[in-house]
């Protein structure tokens, strides 16, 4: 059985001290640890930024990315080998600027594969520039007069594509996050949990503190998680109340059940040898 021990790295961590990404890997090894997942058979798949270095500081199989790439190499990954939990990690820049167009498309695919988006609400390793979730109006290295354009939600965005888990957490309540990533892996299909994550060097509007007196509990307020509507009319809240927890969830086939190839063993499982490829090989000559 897989403990804490097991998936620590020699890594020295470069966070800022008090940074949110602290709390998110923290949730994610004990989400792996009172899952009893096998420590080989988990797949890390981070982008470019503060939240890219989870692949250093956490034990598992790790593959870091180009910026805004983790979705189709997350996807392949779990098309190659199904017995692999796949896990993504993204900035809300990552995520929702270079690789939104992959983000819409993942979700209405529908791998069985998690995407935890680490919501600082700012680009954070390039130090301090918008980001496609900053509020409207934040002045910032690179908008001095203020954001110009509307936040891209990642909450109603991520329900407009069809995803069919769709999670907010808070760094800074460890365990409700840790519940909210057991219940995104195992979840069969593709599963966002979008963390809001204070960047303690760069944001000063969205701290601790912020979040502290806004964030509320959607299972403690009844919410069902099977209405779309609710959802989105919980997604649009953000205000002096900020809800976390399940959004939406409901299952549908998953990406790889369209693929005839993947009926039997993983691809990762079957025979090369003996397969005739000189037709296809003719056909690009
Ligand atoms: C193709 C490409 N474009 C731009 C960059 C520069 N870059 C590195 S990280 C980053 C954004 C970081 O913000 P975010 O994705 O929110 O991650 P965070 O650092 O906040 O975790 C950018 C634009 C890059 N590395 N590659
Ligand atoms: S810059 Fe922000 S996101 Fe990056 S490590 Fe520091 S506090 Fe965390």
């Amino acid at each position: 059985m897989v403990t804490m021990q097991d998936l620590a790295t020699p890594a020295t961590n470069t966070w800022c001290p008090g940074c949110g990404n602290f709390g998110i890997l923290m949730a994610m090894k004990r989400a792996i640890v009172q899952l009893g997942l096998e420590r080989e058979k988990v797949v890390a798949v981070t982008g470019i930024g503060c939240h890219g270095k989870m692949t250093n500081y956490i034990k598992v199989n790790g593959i870091h990315v180009i910026h805004g790439r983790v979705l189709p190499v997350a996807t392949a990954i779990k098309l190659a080998n199904r017995e692999l939990t796949v896990i993504g990690f993204a900035g809300d820049g990552d995520a929702f600027n270079i690789g939104m167009g992959h983000f819409s498309h993942a979700a209405r695919r529908n791998p069985d594969i998690t995407l935890v988006v680490h919501d600082n609400l700012i680009y954070g390793l390039t130090t301090g520039q918008t980001s496609p979730t900053s509020k409207r109006g934040l002045k910032t290295k690179s908008t001095p007069r203020g954001v110009f354009e509307v936040a891209v939600n990642p909450i109603t965005q991520a329900l407009a594509s069809d995803a069919s888990f769709v999670a907010r957490g808070y760094a800074g309540d460890m365990r409700h996050l840790t519940e909210l990533f057991k219940e995104a892996i195992t979840f069969p299909g593709f599963a966002m949990v979008d963390v809001l994550q204070p960047c303690v060097a760069w944001n000063r509007i969205n701290t601790y503190d912020f979040y502290k007196e806004r964030v509320y509990k959607l299972e403690e307020e009844g919410h069902d998680p099977t209405d779309l509507m609710k959802a989105y009319e919980r997604g649009r809240e953000w205000g002096d109340r900020i809800p976390i927890g399940v959004f939406y969830k409901v299952e549908r086939p998953v990406y790889r059940e369209n693929f005839p190839v993947l009926k039997g063993a993983p691809l990762a499982r079957q025979k090369l040898d003996g397969i005739d490829i000189s037709g296809l090989l003719k056909e690009f000559a």
